[in-house]
């Protein structure tokens, strides 16, 4: 341990933390931009300045680690004046677009203008003007907002492996060759814009027309679905706790926002596994590509599709559930309303980004061409609808899905984590291969933050090799192997983001170093205490096979429920 003051106070902490650290643990705030737990620090912004020494001398927060004796001081006339010229120079370079801005009011740069009482004092330092990027479905990039902390930089590399922004010659982050970035290898996965702290990267945000279309219907049924991660972090847009489950209450809120008809994600995550895992055993049967790859996430698909083609084989030709829902929507439900598929407009409420980018591929359109999935709302966007609606959240009585398409289970809602849909699959497969339950349904080895995640189960007879993957770097290292021959699986799980879909870059913006610790338990504790906890038994799943489908991988399963991939 060091000891040391802090404004005044005594205080202690282990040797090594730095002084950001220690005022985070300790409630005291020390403004920060290029700050983020879960990235390098970069010493870009220079705005968490502290005294140490009684001098007026001015260290970084978030690069000095604290040293026996040290007397921080955060809160002086000298900190504060120079937090705000610094602020000031920023502003200076920074667009005035806050009124028209998808991050305003919950904008780091404009939280702390106002809470530093900064006046934009500087003449404007104009710089040379970037055209905004519209390419892709998921994301805009303004850079000319950019305030080049980097963030989007280091979570593209540290933490996803793209490489896709770097940082160009006049300092603000690239794409290759500067071109669109659509026409880049980016994947869409988001995590650029969940940590740009201001608005110059941001979800392709269908707030708008999708607030239009709830006020305006034209003969419109809108159906909405929301998938298995939303639900246990929407509560922090609303000032809860991340993992707090809200399941009932954004229900209740799209109801009140319009919606006609609330289905859940879950349960077509439910129907995911019983076409997955009858896919898997037919593979190992019948000499199939092995190791299959599960396919719900659209980063993931994307970065196959762009980095590793030759793996498209291995990929499960499993829609993903927000896809097998809106097919079922559509093709399914529709006609059993006596309602025209046209006249079904499908808002899908995800944690991802990348979905948006999933919803507008050609191999999810109905016979007729029609788009299946219409609009996605991130979690964050629909927070943001809500807001601007003035629906009081926290105070929602919880409403409950619409059936059929609503009824799911405890393995359906552990998707949103790592490990979820495997664990899920091994519930269901085992069983069914088996005939007799996994002795244990919390399957541990699949749990947790490990980034490569290897399990045997035994089969009876044949030794089951799985591997879970999250983190696109994480894959990275993972498929290395694969390709080197180290590592050799029957099946295996990826999620592009950190964590799972809990993590997805569409989930709202926390900047705890533990939310997604929260999340994840949140969701356990809905798994725990559904009292069905197994695809197979999801009642609504059997009825749809026995009065649509017949069986899994049947024809029409394959029609409606499977698809094909570019490469
Ligand atoms: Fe996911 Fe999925 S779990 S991909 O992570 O398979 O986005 O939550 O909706 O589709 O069900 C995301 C989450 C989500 C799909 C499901
Ligand atoms: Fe990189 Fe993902 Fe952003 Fe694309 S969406 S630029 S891959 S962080």
């Amino acid at each position: 341990f060091v000891k040391f003051t802090l404004n005044g106070k005594f205080a202690q902490a282990t040797k090594g933390t730095t002084i950001l650290e220690a005022c985070r643990t300790n409630d005291i705030f020390v403004p920060t931009l290029c700050y983020h737990p879960n990235l390098s620090a970069n010493e870009e912004c220079n705005l968490c300045l502290v005294e140490t020494d009684r001098t007026q001398r001015l260290s970084r927060a978030c690069s000095t680690i604290i040293q026996e004796g040290m007397e921080i001081v955060t809160n002086s006339e000298n900190v504060v004046n120079s937090v705000k010229h610094n602020l000031a120079m920023i502003l200076a370079e920074h667009p005035k677009e806050c009124t028209t801005c998808e991050s305003n009011n919950r904008c780091e740069l404009q939280d702390l203008v106002y809470r530093f009482g900064v006046i934009d004092k500087f003449p404007r330092k104009q710089r040379a003007y970037i055209p905004k990027d519209y390419s892709s479905p998921a994301l805009i990039r303004d850079m000319n907002k950019c305030i080049k902390c980097y963030r989007c930089v280091k979570a593209c590399s540290e933490l996803q492996g793209m490489d896709i922004l770097t940082i160009g010659p006049d300092g603000i982050p690239m794409t290759p060759k500067n071109k669109e970035l659509y026409t880049t290898k980016c994947i869409n996965c988001g995590a650029c814009s969940f940590y740009c702290p201001v608005g110059a990267i941001t979800e392709n945000s269908q707030v708008r027309e999708v607030s239009n279309l709830l006020k305006n219907k034209n003969g419109k049924t809108i159906v909405f679905q929301t998938a298995p991660a939303t639900r246990v972090a929407i509560s922090e847009e609303f000032g809860m706790e991340p993992g707090d489950i809200s399941t009932g209450k954004m229900v209740a809120a799209i109801r009140k926002l319009g919606g006609d008809v609330v289905f859940d994600t879950d349960f077509t995550a439910d129907l995911t596994i019983m076409e997955e895992g009858s896919e898997l055993l037919d593979r190992i049967k019948n000499g199939g590509t092995l190791p299959m790859f599960t396919s719900c996430c659209p980063g993931w698909i994307n970065l196959v599709e762009k980095d590793y083609p030759d793996f498209i084989p291995n990929l499960s030709s499993c829609r993903s559930p927000q896809g097998m829902m809106s097919s079922l929507i559509k093709n399914y439900w529709a006609e059993r309303m006596g309602i025209k598929p046209e006249d079904v407009v499908v808002v899908s409420i995800m944690p991802c980004t990348a979905k948006k980018d999933e919803a507008v591929r050609d191999q999810l359109k109905t016979d007729q061409g029609l788009q299946e999935t219409d609009y996605v709302l991130t979690t964050r966007e629909l927070a943001k609808l809500i807001k601007l609606n003035k629906v009081k959240f926290a105070s929602l009585k919880e409403s409950e899905y619409n059936n059929p398409l609503g009824e799911s289970t405890g393995a359906a809602v552990i998707f949103g984590n790592t490990g979820g849909v495997m664990e899920a699959a091994l519930r269901t497969a085992y069983e069914i291969a088996l005939e007799k339950p996994m002795p244990t349904l919390n399957y541990t080895p699949v749990r947790g933050f490990q980034g490569i995640k290897e399990a045997t189960v035994d089969f009876g007879g044949i030794d089951l090799k799985v591997a879970v993957i999250h983190q696109a770097s994480n894959i990275h290292e993972y498929m290395q192997k694969l390709r080197n021959g180290e590592v050799s699986h029957h099946f295996v799980e990826f999620m592009i983001c950190k964590g799972g879909c809990i993590g997805g870059g569409g989930e709202p913006k926390s900047k705890t170093s533990d939310y997604l610790e929260k999340r994840m338990k949140g969701i356990y504790k809905i798994d725990d205490n559904f009292k069905i906890r197994k695809s197979h038994e999801n009642e609504a799943v059997k009825q749809i096979y026995e009065q649509f489908f017949e069986h899994p991988l049947s024809h029409k399963s394959h029609h409606f429920l499977h698809t094909h991939y570019h490469d």
